[in-house]
């Protein structure tokens, strides 16, 4: 009989933090794979472990290796999944095939909760949350991510979701899965690469401490649902909604021209919006990804500290 420890390899470093009760924040790989181009992928994936790690956690980068999820990958093993082609992106649905295949895999928000929680980690650092996609109400293109914040007990910190999703309903389907969204410092649900997307914070909340104590009331509460903690991008490094919206129009008529859908349609959008912007897309992307494993560390600090 195969077992879940012979699927699940911890790093030991990681293993160590955990058993002492200490802070891990959890870091996924589909963004390194799928979500950046090379070199900056790399750069930004090994310059977020080392944040996480100047705010006091440990950071555990999680991917599929060699038919094992990987919790907490060495810098060699990050540089090595950035630079493969062909590596599969991988959510709840494509877990469990993935690793009996042997084939490299990087992890969504979804498949990286699945595998922070198997390993005991509860928080988890990421750029942006997939969502309701615009048209969902005929293509009903919703990311597993919703569903999986729904039914997993990780607390996730993002800029919110891009804008090219549709925001009202992501909001209303996080709302009926039962999922707490905290908005930091801010009365305005963030829109990723915007600080502003014109829905109301289901809940704001303007420090580390409060936050990690609305988590651990939650999970005192028995909930198996995670939270999400939406964290706007700083107003220096953000594109404003009106300048990033028109190139948004533009990439989503693109991908319907295209026939894209899927697990393409993310990439492809991001991949569009990078041109369309000069760059200036990934720049904020990266800036608010810092921003995220920044506040993810002080708050899987205080939630140690409560343990
Ligand atoms: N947003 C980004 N970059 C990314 C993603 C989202 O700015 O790389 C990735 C995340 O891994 C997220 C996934 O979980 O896309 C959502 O894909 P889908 O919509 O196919 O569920
Ligand atoms: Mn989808």
């Amino acid at each position: 009989m195969q077992e879940l420890a012979g699927l699940l390899e911890v790093a030991p470093r990681v293993a160590a933090a955990l058993a002492r009760g200490g802070a891990v924040v959890a870091l996924e790989t589909t963004i390194v794979t799928h979500g950046m181009p090379y070199p900056q992928n790399v750069e930004t994936a090994l310059e977020v472990e080392a944040l996480v790690r100047a705010g006091g956690a440990e950071p555990a980068t999680i991917a599929i290796v060699d038919g094992r999820i990987r919790v907490g990958l060495e810098p060699d093993a990050i540089r090595a999944l950035a630079g493969m082609h062909g590596v599969r992106k991988v959510s709840r649905a494509d877990l469990p095939f993935t690793i009996a295949s042997g084939a490299p895999g990087a992890t969504t928000v979804a498949a990286t909760m699945i595998c922070a929680e198997l390993a005991g980690i509860g928080v988890f650092a990421t750029g942006g949350i997939g969502g309701v996609h615009r048209g969902a109400e005929t293509t009903l293109d919703i990311s597993a991510d919703l569903d999986e914040l729904g039914r997993t007990p990780v607390a996730v910190v993002c800029a919110g979701a891009k804008a090219l999703l549709d925001l009202p309903k992501t909001l209303e389907v996080l709302e009926t899965r039962g999922v707490p969204v905290i908005c930091y410092r801010s009365d305005v649900f963030p829109a990723f690469w915007s600080r502003l997307s014109g829905l109301r914070a289901p809940i704001r909340l303007d420090s580390a401490v409060e936050i990690a104590g609305a988590i651990r009331t939650q999970r005192v509460l028995g909930y198996s649902s995670g939270t999400l903690i939406a964290n706007p991008v700083d107003a220096a490094d953000e594109i404003p909604a009106d300048v990033i919206g028109a190139h948004i129009e533009t990439a989503v008529a693109d991908a319907v021209a295209a026939h894209i859908s899927g697990k393409e349609v993310t990439p492809f959008l991001l991949d569009r919006l990078l041109a369309l912007t000069g760059g200036a897309s990934l720049t904020t992307n990266i800036a608010l990804i810092r921003s995220n494993a920044r506040l993810a560390a002080t708050i899987a600090v205080e939630l140690a500290a409560s343990h």
